[in-house]
């Protein structure tokens, strides 16, 4: 074997077990966990009102009416803009329950967040 065979075949088995070590398929579990729950913002509630999800997830709200409204989380200091299209997404660390509303309309909604 040449000085230039064996270099190839070196460079050739790196590439090789690179490509192994580099990219592993993502397991099923972090997919699952990665994928929001969704809640829609209507003209005038929450759909669903009340969605239950583990801790670490996170709900997002997309707005499908015609009017103004905003998701406010009194009790986190958090919220989204009042807004008439477009998403929201909060990610929950915590277990509890967790009520919003919209602070123009008043219709409410609740996240509960399992251990
Ligand atoms: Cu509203």
């Amino acid at each position: 074997m040449t000085v230039a065979t064996s270099v190839l075949f070196a460079i050739g088995y790196l590439w090789v077990a690179e490509g192994v070590v580099a990219s592993p398929a993502p397991s099923p579990a972090s997919v699952a966990l990665a994928k929001p729950t969704g809640v829609t913002v209507n003209d005038f509630f929450f759909h669903k009102s009340k969605v239950t999800i583990k801790h670490g997830g996170t709900v997002k709200w997309t707005w499908v009416g015609m009017t103004t409204h905003n998701v406010t989380f009194r009790s986190l200091h958090k919220h989204s803009r009042d807004q008439v299209t477009g998403t929201y997404s909060l990610r929950f660390a915590k277990p509890g329950v967790y009520h919003y509303l919209c602070t123009i309309h008043g219709f409410t909604g609740t996240v509960v967040v399992r251990k």
